[in-house]
This record gives structure tokens, C-alpha cells and sequence, in this order.
């Protein structure tokens, strides 16, 4: 596996040399300036790809091109929306990158109630909390029938903790959960979140994977001409939020993905932390059924618990069994390469727990720390160097 870092651009507190210095090759960026839904002009991407080079990396893969809700949603401006996205994936691939990465997530993207979990080893991780989520839904949001979307013992635990939880806790749990992450899309107030979710009001699951396939239609056929490679990343976590449809959670889902246009171009991101949350996703079989179509590889760890709630453990300590994680995938990317493929699948580091001398700086994007990235690039580099030797 080929790799990378995400680099959030000029602004980010992380520089192209550290980037070099930890250890990767590549980069993983998007130009967070173009606003959703506009086309990237060739100049801008051609900007930073010369500044990338110029450091020394490749620009491996656009993580993320977003998809705008009104596509989403295939209301409002929809058809221009997609014709935009067409044009900036036929820009993109002529300077020469040949992977973006997206999400079909409703609203928001991936989504966390706490930003500082101190874990034993007191640093820091990004945790989600099923109690916690249900207090902000149940009881602060007080979205309508939010109720029934959780189980009595949630419910009774939710109804506890909204007492102990004062006015300050109370925003912070909602900003933790609705005012954006890293990366994601939507950043909304509560009002501005209540009256998103009312847009949802008539779309179930069938139509919400049926708008996706329908948009799959109009871009693999373009991205197929442009020379890109779709990886569509998983939801984050992979089950419904706010009763709003997920459909990019099981291998079901991603197979009705890849099964709805088949081509060399309809791909996804493996992201292991978000399809490693349900523990009826077995990752070893989804690497084995869908390697052809694995575009790009996100690798982080979790520890689960029954009720729904997750956070984000060390990258080799967790559920996710990392090390034969690895194997299947460098195994997938060989066969790949035998089939005359001749690429390495773009690997990076995702999160890393705030530790060190970051600890307590407020610059620090969550999950995006320099030193707890590093330390987990070394790992997985470890990993996949000892695995790679071992087999030849
Ligand atoms: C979180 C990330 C997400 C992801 C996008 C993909 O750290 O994995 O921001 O990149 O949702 O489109």
C-alpha cells in the first residue's frame, strides 16, 4: 500500500515537510475553499497539486469532492449540482489524480459526542456515545419521534443523564455532535439542523439508495472517460442518525453500490474505524469480496460496547484485528497487481488520539493531531512492511 497523509491545505498546523518527515509519500487533500456544489477549476487544483510536488509528494488522492444535498436529496437544483460534480471530476483527472473520495452521508457527515475521551494512557480520543446522542436527540433537540428510535434502557439512561448535564455540557454535547468535523460537511445550529432533517421528511431508505444510484449513473460513466477512480467512503458510524437513512453501512449496501454500475472507475474507500463499528461487519470477507473495487484505504481502531457506543482506540489495539486486516488487503492489492493493475492502494492513517505536546492546544483538529497520526503511521507501516518482507 502506497503511504499517505490527510493534509487539510496551506492552513493546516501540519506543514508538507512534517508530512515528508512522518514518514508518507502521499497526500490526501481537498480544496476546501470551493464551496459545495461549485466546480473545482483546473487552476486551483493544478495550484495545489504543483505545491504538493514541490515538497516532494504526490497528491494521491481528493478526499473530498462532497456531494451537495440538494443531489442528495434530488430536490432544488439537483441536475446543475451534478453537472458541476461532472466537470470537476473531468478536471481533476486532467491534471492527473485518479482518486476522489466522497460520501453519501445525509446532512452530516461522521460524527462524534465526545472530542477529548481521556483514555488510560491519558491522551486523547474521539468516542460516541449512545446515551449521550439520545440526550441531545431526546431531550435537547427534542426532535419529533426521536423516541422511538432508541431502546427503553437507552431511553431511561438518557432521561438520567439530561439531568446531570448543565447548560455548558449541554452546548458542548451539541456542538461535539452537529457543529462539523474535520473534514465533514454539514455545520448547523439547532434550529438550522431541525429544519435539514425536515427536508428528509418523505425520503426513506429505498429512495435515498435509489437517489444514490441515480447519481452513480450520471458520474461513474464520466469518471470512467476522465480516467478517476469513485470511492465512495462508508457512513461514520454506519447506522442511522437522527432517523435519517444511511445506506453505505454493510457489505449489502456497498455490493448494491458497486453491483448498480459496474466499471472500473465504481469503487469505495475501506474505512475501517467506521465499518469496524458494527460488529456484524466481517472485514476480512468485505476486503476478500470487494479488493477489486478498494480504492483507498482508511486504517484506524475502535473498541465497541453493545449499546451502539465507540471510541477510537490505538491502531493496532482494538476490535478491528489490524494485523490481518493488513495482510488481506496488501494480499487483495497483489492480485490486483497480477490482473495488471500495477498500483498501490492509498493507505493513510486515519485519526490518532491528541497526545504529547499537543495535548491541551486548541489548534489541534480533532482526530487530527500530528504526533498521534505519526505514531499511527509508524505502526501500520510496521505492520505492512514486516508483512510484505514476509511474503516476498
Ligand atoms: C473523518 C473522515 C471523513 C471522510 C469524509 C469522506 O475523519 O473519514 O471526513 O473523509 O466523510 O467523504
Amino acid at each position: 500500500m502506497k503511504e499517505t497523509w490527510r493534509w487539510f491545505g496551506p492552513d493546516d498546523t501540519v506543514s508538507l515537510d512534517n508530512i515528508l518527515q512522518a514518514g508518507a509519500s502521499g497526500v490526501v487533500t481537498a480544496l476546501d475553499h470551493i464551496e459545495t456544489g461549485q466546480i473545482w477549476p483546473i487552476k486551483d487544483i493544478d495550484e495545489r497539486n504543483t505545491l504538493i510536488k514541490s515538497a516532494g509528494l504526490e497528491w494521491s488522492v481528493v478526499e473530498s469532492v462532497p456531494v451537495h444535498h440538494d443531489i442528495k436529496t434530488r430536490s432544488g437544483s439537483f441536475q446543475n449540482y451534478i453537472e458541476n460534480y461532472k466537470q470537476s471530476i473531468r478536471n481533476i483527472g486532467s491534471v492527473g489524480i485518479s482518486t476522489i473520495c466522497y460520501n453519501f452521508m445525509p446532512i452530516l457527515d461522521w460524527t462524534r459526542t465526545d472530542l477529548s475521551f481521556s483514555l488510560p494512557n491519558r491522551s486523547q480520543a474521539l468516542r460516541f456515545d449512545m446515551i449521550d446522542f439520545a440526550t441531545y436527540d431526546v431531550f435537547i433537540l427534542q426532535r419529533d419521534g426521536a423516541a422511538k428510535d432508541y431502546s427503553e434502557e437507552i431511553l431511561a439512561k438518557a432521561g438520567d443523564r439530561i439531568h446531570d448535564l448543565n447548560d455548558e455540557d449541554a452546548l458542548r454535547l451539541e456542538k461535539n455532535i452537529i457543529a462539523g468535523l474535520p473534514g465533514g460537511e454539514g455545520s448547523y445550529d439547532r434550529s438550522g439542523l431541525s429544519q435539514m432533517l425536515s427536508t428528509f421528511d418523505m425520503i426513506d431508505r429505498d429512495s435515498y439508495q435509489t437517489n444514490l444510484h441515480e447519481f452513480l449513473e450520471s458520474i461513474i460513466p464520466v469518471a470512467e472517460e476522465s480516467g478517476v477512480r469513485m470511492a465512495i467512503h462508508p457512513d461514520d458510524p454506519p447506522f442511522s442518525l437522527f432517523g435519517l437513512p444511511r445506506v453505505v453501512s454493510t457489505a449489502d449496501d456497498l455490493k448494491s453500490i458497486l453491483d448498480v454500475f459496474p466499471s472500473p472507475s465504481n469503487g469505495i474507500t475501506f474505512c475501517s474505524g467506521s465499518l469496524g463499528t458494527r460488529a456484524d461487519n466481517d472485514l476480512l470477507s468485505m476486503v476478500r469480496e470487494f479488493g477489486a473495487n478498494i480504492f483507498f484505504v482508511h486504517l484506524r481502531n475502535i473498541i465497541r460496547q453493545p449499546n451502539g457506543s465507540f471510541h477510537e482506540s490505538e491502531h493496532l489495539n482494538g476490535m478491528v484485528d489490524m494485523v490481518s486486516l493488513v495482510k488481506e488487503l496488501i494480499t487483495q492489492e497483489r492480485k490486483q497487481n497480477r490482473a495488471g493493475k500495477k498500483q498501490l492502494i492509498p493507505m493513510r492513517p486515519d485519526h490518532g488520539h491528541t497526545m504529547a505536546s499537543e495535548l491541551g492546544n486548541r489548534n489541534i483538529r480533532p482526530g487530527y493531531s500530528f504526533c498521534g497520526r505519526m505514531k499511527g503511521l509508524a505502526e501500520l507501516r510496521g505492520v505492512s512492511r514486516a508483512i510484505s518482507g514476509v511474503d516476498g
